[in-house]
């Protein structure tokens, strides 16, 4: 049984693309007077992340009893049946492995994104690697390929058009790769969707 009156705690940034899927969930299942965030940096050894998730990856959910749950999947999934609800994701059948695989497919796009965003903190320019970042950029083109021929739907929140939004905002934050020309499709689904989900508008990264 899930605590039904406890508070949590949820390291995050407001920048973290993983942190906004959590953030926006949160928002989509009215679980805000829940949650406080709370930052934390993953650069600094001393931040108490590192004890939390020992990967040192935000989102990171702390629950009263210092139980941590990551990473965001796990947390929304958490989220949902606190909630009472399987409206992010059906508690099994096929749709459920459907939505999972899709729900994936976007969080690669931002793993991706965020390795060709690391190349560039984490390395001098003459040390970068050609083909490493080939590598990486070949993985969102091609996940975005497959969303450009489908879709998903823009009436409907789930954790795919959550990870998809995430992935797509990202991309337009830190601009790792252009995308926008050549996925007309996916412009008009974010742009629909962002209608559509009032969620979508208020866990936006907050201007640089
Ligand atoms: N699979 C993880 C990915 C989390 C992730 O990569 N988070 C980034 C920030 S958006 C991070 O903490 N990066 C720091 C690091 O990789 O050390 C999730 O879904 O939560």
């Amino acid at each position: 049984m899930l605590p039904p009156t406890e508070t949590f705690i949820l390291r995050s940034t407001l920048t973290s693309p993983f942190g906004r899927k959590v953030r926006m969930a949160i928002d989509v299942l009215g679980l805000g007077g829940r949650v406080n965030i709370v930052p934390a940096d993953t650069l600094d050894e001393t931040d108490t992340l590192r004890a939390q998730n020992p990967l040192g990856k935000l989102p990171c959910l702390l629950l009263a009893d210092g139980t941590a749950l990551y990473d965001s999947r796990v947390i929304i999934e958490f989220l949902q049946e606190l909630a009472g609800t399987s409206k992010l994701l059906a508690p099994s059948g096929l749709e459920r492995y459907s939505t999972l695989t899709r729900a994936v497919l976007a969080d690669g796009i931002t793993d991706a994104a965020l390795l060709l965003v690391y190349e560039g903190r984490f390395r001098d320019p003459a040390t970068f690697s050609e083909r490493w970042l080939r590598h990486q950029r070949g993985k969102v083109a091609r996940g975005l390929a497959t969303f450009e021929a489908e879709p998903p739907p823009v009436d409907r929140t789930d954790l795919v058009s959550i990870g998809l939004t995430c992935a797509l905002g990202y991309l337009d934050w830190r601009k790792p790769m252009a995308w926008r020309e050549d996925h007309p499709r996916l412009v008009e689904w974010l742009t629909a969707y962002g209608t559509f989900e009032p969620a979508v508008e208020r866990t936006r990264v907050p201007a640089k």
